[in-house]
């Protein structure tokens, strides 16, 4: 009988331990510096049985041409560079500006402690501005004129899996399925040499997919001490197959680096390195024909090192606002591409 009260009071209190255990688990003060900036994607696990969803806003703007790593003119570009679809002989169309934007819907959920899964629904809309020059050869500007495409692009389905975790390191594998949700056939008007509007297929870029499955395999690697947390994320990302079009993105390669200090539990600013290097286009798509260098499958794919400065907050304990800028350090382009000014990213999260 004593024993057995004994054992009651005993479970009582354990139970109301935990019960106190979970509570104050619960109050947990969310913070800043634990996500990691927000333009890098599957960076954190969750806790088993979390959700979160997240809106990620991107812009990005580009302007003028290089060839390789160097500036290129329009000039020089419609005299010296080859049209893949010849004739004419060389390029007869030079892309001016392009400025895209993608809304990134986000879904997380951790079915355990050690697994977290993701999906991402993306929408993207681009508008660039081209010029066309006059005929067959030379120098001579016929005009401008606008292409623009919008709508879903490629989704992407992943798992988070914890492999190590300890107060002050952890670190994750990266497992994603890129579906290609994305048109690969969209179309828009185009002023040609002959000074004749026609419907042509958009360009390989200006698509809103690439048509093909990609999988990507990568390791996040989160550090934290004190008012500092670092990490490092490396991804792999390869094309499954050619698309219904015969062609398929070449491999991407990325690595980032980043720093973070929390001025309070609220707000931490980061910094942070991305090297990404990744591969022209492989095959051809036979409806891709304007004398643009944006027709060139090998007109794709760059080695990219970027510079990006962010802040991560936290609202009321509960909603993230995050901002991230970027631009290009160092950018060397396969062929001939438009030259990277800058891109912003602009995020908020909810778990619950
Ligand atoms: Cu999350």
């Amino acid at each position: 009988m004593f024993k057995q009260s004994t054992l009651m009071v005993g479970l009582t209190a354990a139970g109301l331990f935990s019960l106190a255990a979970n509570a104050e688990h619960s109050h947990t003060t969310t913070q800043a510096i634990t996500h990691a900036p927000i333009g890098v994607m599957g960076d954190h696990l969750h806790k088993k049985d979390e959700f979160m969803m997240s809106y990620r806003f991107m812009t990005m703007h580009m302007s003028g041409n290089l060839q390789g790593s160097h500036n290129i003119s329009n000039d020089d570009i419609v005299t010296s560079i080859a049209n893949p679809n010849a004739p004419p002989a060389t390029v007869r169309v030079v892309p001016q500006d392009m400025s895209s934007s993608m809304h990134m819907l986000g879904f997380m959920y951790a079915p355990s402690d050690d697994v977290t899964l993701m999906a991402m629904l993306n929408y993207i809309d681009r508008d660039m501005s081209l010029t066309t020059y006059q005929g067959m050869m030379g120098t001579t500007v016929l005009g401008d004129f606008e292409s623009a495409s919008s709508g879903l692009a490629d989704s992407k389905l992943a798992v988070l899996y914890r492999l190590f975790d300890s107060p002050n390191h952890k670190v994750h594998a990266n497992l994603g399925w890129v579906i290609p949700t994305g048109s690969i056939e969209e179309t828009g008007e185009v002023l040609t040499p002959m000074n004749m509007p026609m419907t042509l297929r958009l360009p390989y870029g200006m698509q809103t997919g690439t048509g093909s499955h990609q999988g990507e395999f990568g390791l996040t690697y989160n550090g934290y001490a004190g008012n500092y947390s670092w990490g490092v994320q490396g991804l792999l990302s390869t094309s499954l197959g050619e698309n219904d079009e015969a062609y398929e993105p070449g491999n991407k390669t990325q690595l980032t680096g980043w720093t973070a200090y929390a001025f309070s539990d609220a707000v931490s600013a980061s910094v942070r390195v991305k090297y990404s290097s990744s591969q022209e286009i492989s095959g051809v798509d036979a409806k891709i024909v304007a004398p643009v260098t944006t027709a060139n499958p090998n007109n794709y794919g760059a080695d990219v090192l970027d510079l990006g400065l962010g802040i991560n907050t936290v609202i009321a304990n509960k909603h993230r606002i995050a901002l991230e800028y970027s631009q290009p350090i160092n950018y060397k382009v396969n062929g001939v591409q438009m030259d990277m000014d800058n891109m912003l990213t602009l995020g908020y999260q909810i778990a619950f």
